[in-house]
């Protein structure tokens, strides 16, 4: 299969986090031939060593990457609409690539026709479900746009996760050298026994204030892991700070603040990995903590109108529906002051610690029960060549 991904950064990093993780993923696992579009490469080359923001096309692993620029002339360029076409987030392929998929298709074989994906964002909420793989056909060409929806609950498209990542993570947790070395690679100090390890990788956010304050009072210590960025310039404002860049480290009473630089994907999970609870945001961290197997605290990225509330609700209901009564309150209740759908005032860290136990283990089976979804990838895969090879897409009514 020869598959074609588009990708925009709108802002931050979670439109290529996913587009590259999902580029890797099919063509190393699938043995898709993939070729991913990204229209800023600078962004890109944050999460992946390898990339050169300034080349055109590159081959990284199996991956071609082709800079989407706004001023290609695809006029001038032959343009072979692929086999699969997946637009992250209804980004818009090019008009021109749009024509040369309708023309594709028109030529295609009848077992053979192009398969186009819109893939939407992660959400949990029910009407997901009725959405995932619904057709919506082409205003003005004889192609139809498929809704591949990734969620964390049954009957959607799952989430990401590559072959092999829990192997991985056991390997390193059993490994203490690598587990130590990841502190120093990062030029971070070793952590105490003691201590309670947070990374804390967030937006803007009123609970900072009061959360920071929390942990300056804490019983016992508490290193807190802020990878460099807009986080760490609040809390660094919140803390007055002098410096929000990476390398800087400050004690105030029983908390260590050490503000990391932004890594590679690989990295990050390491990072995840090796810390008791992990602050993430937006779509993909969000994942990636999940597959850490450790307790989490999320921050949506905020919409208009507060829709994302919504959005947190439904993750709540299913993420810690299996936790006792006294955890499950004070989990949520801490998500929603995170998120800002509880005043800051009422955050309660303490209350919500105090079952990291529970969390711990929880963190555990829900990985598991996640597994059981089966990975996004695999879904996707599944779904493409049942469309593209005519043999019955598993497709829901039109969508209008
Ligand atoms: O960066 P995000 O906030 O990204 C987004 C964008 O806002 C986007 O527009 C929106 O669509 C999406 O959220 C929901 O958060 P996210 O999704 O977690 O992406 C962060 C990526 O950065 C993820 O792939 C992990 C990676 N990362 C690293 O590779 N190294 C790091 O040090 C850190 C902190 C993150």
């Amino acid at each position: 299969m020869r598959c074609d991904i588009f990708c925009t950064v709108i802002d931050h990093f979670g439109d290529i986090g996913v587009s590259w993780r999902l580029a890797r993923q099919l063509s190393d696992e699938y043995g898709w031939r993939v070729r991913l579009w990204a229209d800023d490469l600078t962004t890109f080359a944050r999460l992946c060593a390898e990339i050169d923001a300034r080349a055109p096309q590159q081959q990284i692993g199996n991956v071609i990457v082709e800079h989407w620029r706004t001023d290609i002339d695809w006029s001038r360029r032959r343009i072979e609409a692929a086999d699969v076409v997946i637009e992250t987030f209804a980004c818009h392929p090019p008009l021109a690539y749009i024509a040369a998929l309708a023309r594709r298709a028109q030529c295609a074989p009848p077992r053979r026709a192009p398969v186009w994906i819109n893939l939407e964002y992660l959400n949990n909420e029910d009407w997901v479900i009725g959405c995932h793989l619904k057709p919506s056909p082409h205003p003005r060409y004889p192609l139809t746009k498929y809704f591949f929806c990734p969620s964390l609950i049954a009957g959607a498209g799952g989430a990401l996760k590559e072959r092999g990542l829990d192997e991985t993570r056991r390997a390193f947790l059993a490994n203490a050298h690598a587990r130590t070395a990841l502190w120093t690679a990062l030029g971070l100090p070793i952590p105490t026994s003691d201590a309670t390890v947070v990374s804390l990788f967030s937006y803007e956010n009123a609970a900072l204030k009061p959360l920071l304050a929390a942990w300056r009072a804490a019983a016992a210590p508490v290193v807190c892991i802020v990878p460099e960025g807009i986080g760490s310039n609040a809390v660094a404002r919140c803390l007055r700070l002098p410096s929000p860049a990476a390398g800087s480290i400050a004690a105030f009473e029983n908390l260590t603040l050490c503000i990391a630089p932004f890594v590679h994907h690989e990295i990050y999970d390491r990072l995840l990995w090796n810390c008791d609870l992990n602050f993430v945001r937006g779509e993909d961290s969000f994942v990636r903590a999940q597959w850490a197997h450790r307790p989490l605290v999320w921050q949506l990225y905020p919409q208009n109108s507060d829709a994302h509330f919504a959005k947190l609700d439904a993750t709540l209901a299913t993420y810690a529906a299996d936790l006792p009564t006294a955890a499950r309150v004070a989990l949520t209740h801490f998500w929603r002051v995170w998120n800002g759908a509880v005043p800051a005032s009422a955050l309660d860290w303490n209350g919500f610690w105090q079952h990291r136990g529970i969390y711990a283990v929880h963190a555990r089976r829900w990985a598991h029960q996640l597994n059981v979804l089966g990975s996004l990838a695999a879904h996707l895969v599944e779904f493409c060549e049942s469309v593209h090879c005519g043999y019955g897409p598993a497709a829901r009514n039109t969508l209008s």
